[in-house]
């Protein structure tokens, strides 16, 4: 059965038209008009805590956003995620990132497999493997112990293990340094070779498909690379390989033992749970990582347990969908108060963007309504030197998810005071703004002229009533940075329930490959040129005339 249109639906319906009042709404009056509004727009779970009172919403928008999570199945959707059905229906694979994370005790079983005892099969080998390189008795072939770890993979490949590596950069074994090459920008990885001793490196080839063009081409270059200073047999205690394809890892000279396997079931941008955490592992140990999982099933276990109106990551979603298709905000900024996060707006941009940047539904209808926003950002404090201009002052909102922990990793004295008030200030001003009034008086306190009080005014002014959500953790640990990123893969699940796409596959990353294939085989003088628009032709044959000068 077809679900109907998101647009003709009751609930969608009567947001719509509470929106209209919304237009009215200024947050410094709902604030001044409610002082329960904070404790009532919090949320404690899992070690983080969601404070979203500074969006444009009043006491009936959650309950009316509510109504539309249930009235669009979320909560049947959630279970069958859970279940394992195959709820990626253009792939007609399950969806079971949740299941990497569940403990050993938890039985689930897919197509007659019991998934839960093969992923710890596969953990206990992540385990041995790290502690063998992490006690040093995994040694290279010249007989010393692996100082460098260089990850070889892209996308979901990449940014995860890349992202929570640097996340836990405290936690991460002294003597140990990690490095991730994703471009095929031959740059990459020659800035990370020339960095590097062939006898004490340690390449992890992670490809789940084991054929991505640019994986293999650097997987290949690292090799050859490797065999300049050392000879095949040497190998095996240099390159291992995390994929799902063992047939193309043992093509490739990687011996299948040194192959951690993961499962189609496990989407890309889904996999830093599965063995394509084996970077983590290596970095922090394996007890770290597996509080890192710990956190992420406490996430999993509140987003299954808790009323919608209390469970984060719906009222994430529902917030989000309220700001993009009810108050038409089309992008949404990241801003981690934390350098250590300083990609997780890059992973939350694949996670998001990759999964619910879709125009069709799942049965293939025009969705009919805005879907994803465009999601970018960087940390804080440096993006307030830098784009909150346009945030504060420009032509269109931007509503910002601020993340910070309340307590460093570091023991320097005065920084963490000073990022805290910048971050709780930022909220503030996008919330209050400052009118056209507090300008003046408080230009006229310092005694300027009226006359340039008045030309400046305009400038001075900031409109506010710009929403933000603020996200708490004690401390940025293992496990607390698994609950953050599992709390935005079900903000990101729930709204793609809600638009009705399939939140787990990517078909619009196929065709540029498709192109690339014939443009690299022209540009190498293996094709004759083809038949392109003016454009592609014009720069095709102006690359070739600077290489062949
Ligand atoms: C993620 C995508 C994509 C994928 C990369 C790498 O959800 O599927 O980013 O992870 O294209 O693919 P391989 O792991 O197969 O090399």
């Amino acid at each position: 059965m077809q679900t109907p249109a998101l647009a003709v639906s009751p609930a969608y319906r009567s947001l719509q038209a509470h929106a209209q009042l919304a237009g009215q709404w200024n947050l410094r009056e709902l604030f001044a008009q409610s002082p329960q509004r904070f404790p009532a727009m919090t949320i404690e779970a899992a070690g983080l805590f969601l404070d979203y009172s500074k969006n444009l919403v009043s006491e009936q928008t959650l309950p009316l956003l509510c109504e539309l999570a249930r009235e669009r199945g979320v909560e049947t959707r959630r279970a069958a995620m859970f279940a394992g059905e195959k709820i990626n229906n253009t792939e007609k694979r399950a969806v079971l990132h949740t299941a990497l994370r569940a403990p050993r005790s938890m039985a689930l079983t897919v197509d007659g497999q019991d998934v839960v005892a093969d992923i710890h099969a596969v953990l206990e080998r992540v385990k041995s493997f790290s502690e063998l390189v992490c006690s040093g008795e995994w040694r290279g072939h010249t007989g010393k112990a692996i100082t460098d770890i260089v990850n070889i993979g892209i996308g979901g490949s990449d940014l995860g293990p890349k992202m929570v590596c640097l996340a836990l950069r405290p936690f991460v074994r002294p003597g140990l340094s990690m490095h991730f090459v994703s471009n095929v920008d031959g740059h990459d990885m020659d800035s990370i070779l020339a960095k590097v001793d062939p006898a004490t490196t340690l390449f992890i080839v992670t490809s789940k498909t084991f054929t991505t063009m640019e994986t293999m081409l650097n997987a290949h270059t690292a090799r050859n690379w490797f065999l300049r200073h050392a000879n095949e047999p040497a190998l095996p205690q240099h390159f291992v390989a995390v994929s799902t394809n063992a047939e193309a890892v043992a093509a490739f000279g990687i011996d299948t033992g040194n192959m951690f396997p993961f499962w189609d079931w496990v989407g890309g941008r889904y996999s830093v749970w599965s063995a394509v955490g084996l970077p983590i592992a290596l970095a922090v140990g394996y007890d770290r990582f597996t509080e890192f999982l710990a956190g992420a099933h406490a996430m999993d276990r509140h987003f299954c347990d808790a009323p919608l109106e209390a469970n984060m990551p719906v009222v994430l979603a529902l917030i989000g969908l309220w700001n993009r298709n009810f108050l038409g905000h089309a992008s949404l900024t990241i801003a981690p108060y934390h350098q250590d996060l300083a990609r997780f707006a890059a992973y939350l941009q694949q996670l998001d963007m990759e999964s619910n940047g879709k125009r069709v539904t799942r049965d293939g209808q025009p969705v009919g309504v805005s879907t994803c926003p465009t999601v970018w950002g960087d940390c804080g404090t440096n993006g307030q030197h830098a784009y909150f201009q346009l945030l504060h002052q420009g032509t269109d909102i931007t509503p910002i998810d601020f993340i910070a922990a309340l307590l460093p990793n570091h023991e320097l004295p005065g920084h963490h005071a000073a990022l805290l008030a910048n971050c709780f200030a930022q909220a503030e001003a996008f919330m209050r703004g400052k009118t056209e009034n507090e300008v003046r008086l408080e230009m006229r306190a310092q005694n300027m002229a009226e006359a340039e009080v008045e030309a400046l005014v305009p400038h001075r002014t900031f409109p506010g009533n710009r929403p933000s959500n603020m996200l708490l953790m004690d401390r940025l640990t293992p496990a607390t940075l698994g609950a953050l990123i599992a709390l935005y893969e079900h903000k990101t699940f729930v709204q793609g329930v809600i638009w009705n796409v399939n939140s787990f596959d990517q078909w619009g990353v196929e065709l540029g490959k498709v192109l690339a294939k014939n443009i690299q085989a022209e540009l190498e003088g293996q094709s004759p040129p083809q038949k392109h628009d003016s454009s592609t032709s014009g720069l095709i044959a102006r690359a070739k005339k600077v290489a062949t000068n």
